[in-house]
């Protein structure tokens, strides 16, 4: 068993994991050391189930067996696997994007159905309709969607425009053209473009038609299982080559959609303070903890847990009222939205329950362990699994339909405060810590924080002051103490004077430091360069931009800087990191940054390592065919100097 101060940097982890053992509840870290050790064939990627001949190994140290049964040799099998995970990661994001899609056309259809119904006309053209389960909240960002789509706006209502802005975009999913993605067209820079467009003949594999430009989100993964079955695609080039397009379909495609229409549906993120860590659960509260990813959920569980005949029922019952926290990255959704405050990252959802406070943890897709239902029959929290694709044994299942929102969120919040007298008070323990920083750093916040345009950015970076951006984003892996890598990482970057923008389960790590306040600037972990431009602009030095998907919005950020520098985003200054990746759907953001042109490192090393040519394809020949490439490096002091030496490099290939 594992020290406390082993697992993790965070004092609330440590106090819930110490508790964990104490009361004898198995968690992660435990589970982690049973499957020690770990399969060596595994951990390099050299083992294929593809077809029933296997399954096959190879030999790692080059003896026998060097081929499996069908001949394919240990890199086209590391390729195969690295493709299927890039594969599975892009789909969970687009996935997601597509429900949004299909949330957005249905509101609209819905509002088109009431308004022939006879219900008022000017509220539901506006979309603004309360009788709708879902609304447009930001009228100014459909508009700039539809505009860069193409898409006339004059004379058109919000909820035609909406509706043409969904098909638009369920379009990309199952197009069967050759053109790239209408979204991606909309949003790349053509210099970007041009790169993709050139990258496969690069490669030395013309074939490819348009290169690597995705066509369609859903063909390009499907294409992904077609070339990985036995006896198709052999050559490691071709497959990672596909991997990248792939994975630009999610970038520039499904993510890309998600947080865009997302945005349109719950209005976009604008600077907003609030707080993080396992210290906003509250002890006389019914504490609801919304977990997963999608916020066409979390947000009407926020909405519903404001329902006064839902409050009164909670004093009823003896509570002060009712407080939803997030978990992962639909917490990170309502958080940036709303200030919502975030419980934890992914390693914290164990423990959340683990102080006996949780009423019920309601979750949708992604990133939920299944444990947390054993967990939670160590006390009264119950877990409610509501998305249709995500069903917990064990768990109450509320499944969620998007035409009777409202009701349905309703009955999960009431599920939750009529279990408020299970709760053991006695058995209650609530780390005291969390942290306030400043959220809602969406591309339109940080244009609009800067006067309207990026110049000031632009400027310190061209001055010197800034030396270049960071994007960190990810997960955390019981491998890593977590958060160490994530705060080591961030902390030596900014001492180098790189500002850093980030995601996901990183941005909560941050959060929970106290690195999104102003004054984290004035700490020793922050050059003078970035300090002097924190404080210049009253801003963090790293700037939390959102979820998991929320990726795209470091894309689009780099794109514009691209656009006004003219260059690809490959020439910029711009790293990234993934320094405690966990997921598919992480391989397949680190994938689609190195695609789009931004070098990026990763702290866990994937399973590659058995396939020498597929390692120099990652780490070292994508520079010539999309001028970035993996830097893979575990030590995160080692990781930073890596990072930062590459955004000096571009540096002066800029002349700056
Ligand atoms: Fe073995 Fe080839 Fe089948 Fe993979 S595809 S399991 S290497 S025979
Ligand atoms: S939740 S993908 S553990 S960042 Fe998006 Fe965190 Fe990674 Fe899940």
């Amino acid at each position: 068993m594992k020290k406390y101060k082993e697992v993790s940097i965070d004092s609330t982890t440590q106090q819930m994991y110490e508790r964990a053992r104490e009361m004898g509840i198995e968690t992660v870290w435990e589970r982690l050391e049973k499957q020690q050790p770990q399969c060596g064939y595994g951990l390099l990627g050299v083992c294929c189930r593809n077809c029933m001949m296997g399954p096959c190994r190879i030999n790692p140290f080059g003896g026998e067996p060097r081929r499996g049964v069908c001949g394919a040799d240990a890199d086209t099998i590391v390729a195969r696997n690295l493709l299927r995970m890039i594969a599975a990661g892009a789909a969970a994001h687009s996935d997601h994007g597509r429900h949004v899609a299909l949330t957005l056309l249905i509101a609209a259809e819905m509002a088109e159905k009431f308004k022939k119904e006879g219900k008022p006309v000017l509220e539901l053209d506006n979309m603004a309709s309360s009788t709708l389960p879902y609304q447009v909240r930001d009228v100014e960002k459909l508009k700039a969607v539809a505009e860069r789509l193409g898409i006339e706006t004059e004379g058109k209502t919000i909820r035609e425009l909406a509706k043409e802005v969904a098909e638009v975009a369920l379009h990309d999913f199952g197009k069967q053209d050759e053109e790239a993605l209408a979204f991606l067209k909309a949003y790349l820079n053509p210099k970007t473009y041009e790169v993709f467009e050139k990258a496969a003949e690069k490669a030395g594999m013309p074939w490819f038609e348009n290169g690597i430009l995705p066509r369609g989100i859903d063909r390009e993964i499907v294409e992904s299982l077609h070339r990985t079955h036995i006896g198709t695609d052999h050559d490691p080039v071709s497959i990672l080559l596909h991997g990248l397009k792939t994975s630009l379909g999610d970038a520039w495609g499904g993510s890309l959609i998600a947080t865009e229409l997302q945005d349109i549906l719950f209005g976009t993120p604008q600077v907003i303070k609030a707080e993080a860590n396992l210290g906003v659960l509250k002890e006389d509260y019914v504490n609801i903890v919304v977990h997963g990813h999608e916020p066409v959920l979390s947000e009407k569980i926020v909405e519903a847990a404001q329902d006064p005949e839902l409050i009164e029922l909670a004093q009823k019952l003896g509570a002060k009222g009712i407080n939803v926290v997030g978990m992962c990255c639909t917490g990170l959704e309502v958080l940036m939205r709303h200030g919502i405050p975030i419980a934890g990252n992914f390693l914290q959802q164990e423990m959340a329950i683990v102080t006996g406070a949780v009423e019920a943890m309601v979750v949708d897709v992604q990133c939920i362990m299944p444990a947390t239902v054993d967990v939670a029959r160590c006390f009264h929290t119950k877990i409610i699994d509501t998305s249709p694709l995500a069903t917990f044994p064990g768990a109450i299942h509320i499944k969620f339909d998007e035409r009777r929102a409202d009701e349905i969120a309703k009955e999960i919040v009431k599920t939750a405060v009529e279990n408020f007298p299970n709760r053991s008070k006695q058995r209650v323990e609530i780390p005291k810590e969390k942290m306030a920083g400043y959220v809602g750093f969406s591309v339109e916040a940080i244009l609009k924080h800067f006067g309207g345009s990026l110049k000031p950015l632009e400027e310190a970076i061209v001055e010197g002051k800034i030396k270049g951006v960071a994007g960190l984003v990810g997960c955390n892996n019981p491998k890593i103490k977590q958060d160490h890598n994530h705060i080591k990482i961030a902390n030596e970057l900014m001492k180098r004077d790189v500002l850093l923008i980030g995601t996901g389960c990183w941005a909560t790590a941050a959060m929970k430091y106290g690195i999104f306040l102003p004054e984290y600037a004035d700490t020793e972990n922050v050059g003078p360069g970035l300090r002097e431009f924190a404080k210049e602009w009253g801003i963090p030095p790293a700037l939390n931009m959102g979820s998991c998907v929320d990726c795209t919005r470091m894309l689009v950020l780099a794109d514009l800087i691209a656009r006004d520098l003219n260059v690809p985003i490959s020439a910029l200054p711009v790293v990234g990191s993934a320094p405690e990746a966990m997921t598919e759907k992480a391989v397949s953001i680190g994938t689609y940054f190195v695609a789009s042109g931004i070098t990026t490192h990763l702290g866990i090393i994937p399973p590659v390592l058995g396939g020498p040519k597929v390692v120099k394809i990652l780490t070292q020949d994508l520079y010539d065919i999309v001028g970035a490439a993996f830097i893979v490096e575990p030590d995160p002091y080692k990781a930073a100097k890596l990072m930062y030496d590459h955004i000096m490099k571009k540096r002066k290939e800029l002349g700056i």
